[in-house]
């Protein structure tokens, strides 16, 4: 049996007295609920959440990091230094990443296997754009995603990743895949994940689904028999609104 699993990706939203207002407004109703909860937060807000969250059942994550330990690489953030802030989860290859700052399948894949190397979990996101949706690509898509993005990535160390399938064409438009569709996807991840793993491995891996979550369309999307959850984007700036999802 899998366990639910609602991420907030704030994006780029929320200075660290906004960030800790909101998390100190969530986390009463978090720890009455069996869902893992996490809040993927920006790189600043991060130690603040860290102390604001400590003794709630409620989990840090961050949106991104970089593959490298130390170095000549102005801006980038390590998964240590991630780690050492008390991070568990991380976000790694959103498409608004693969969109808008060129990363690629193969930095995901350096970056999946940094995260695990350092013992952080990677929310890792895959999902076809409208094009490639319309040109009947959607399984081709996804499975070249997955493939590369778990290249050389053992059993063990796969079965602690989280999935999100994110349709690019639903993100932040308004627009969600119906719940069948997205779960049509999502168990063809799943198969997938049996080619590359086992069976036990493929039913082990959470497979969220992304992309316009709101607490109207949550209890339908969660109660589709793949989908393990949601990553949650603009609905989880605000407390009502994600608490609604998280109490699906
Ligand atoms: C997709 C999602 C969160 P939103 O990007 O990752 O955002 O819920 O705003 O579509």
């Amino acid at each position: 049996m899998r366990r639910p699993i609602i991420a907030g990706n704030w994006k780029l939203h929320k200075t660290i007295n906004e960030a800790v207002t909101l998390v100190n407004s969530i986390i009463d109703e978090v720890n009455k609920t069996d869902v893992e909860v996490v809040v993927c937060c920006p790189y600043t807000c991060l130690s603040e959440v860290k102390k604001a969250l400590a003794g709630s059942k409620l989990k840090l994550g961050a949106q991104n990091l970089f593959w490298e330990d130390t170095g000549a690489f102005t801006g980038e953030v390590s998964a240590e230094m991630l780690k050492e802030i008390g991070v568990e989860y991380v976000i790694i290859g959103h498409s608004e990443r693969r969109q808008y700052f060129h990363e690629t399948d193969e930095t995901v894949n350096k970056k999946v296997k940094k995260a695990l190397e350092k013992g952080l979990n990677p929310i890792l996101c895959v999902g076809e754009t409208l094009e490639e949706r319309e040109a009947d690509k959607t399984f081709n898509v996804v499975k070249n995603q997955t493939l590369l993005a778990l290249k050389d990535v053992s059993p063990l160390d796969a079965s602690k990743i989280v999935i999100a399938y994110e349709p690019v064409w639903a993100i932040g438009t308004g627009k969600t895949a119906s719940s069948q569709d997205a779960n049509t996807v999502i168990s063809y991840i799943r198969e997938v994940l049996k080619e590359i793993y086992n069976d036990d491995i493929s039913e082990e891996i959470r497979i969220q689904y992304g992309g316009s979550v709101k607490p109207s369309n949550a209890t339908e999307i969660m109660q589709e028999s793949d989908i393990d959850g949601a990553l949650v984007g603009g609905a989880s700036l605000e407390a009502h609104q994600f608490l609604g999802i998280v109490n699906f």
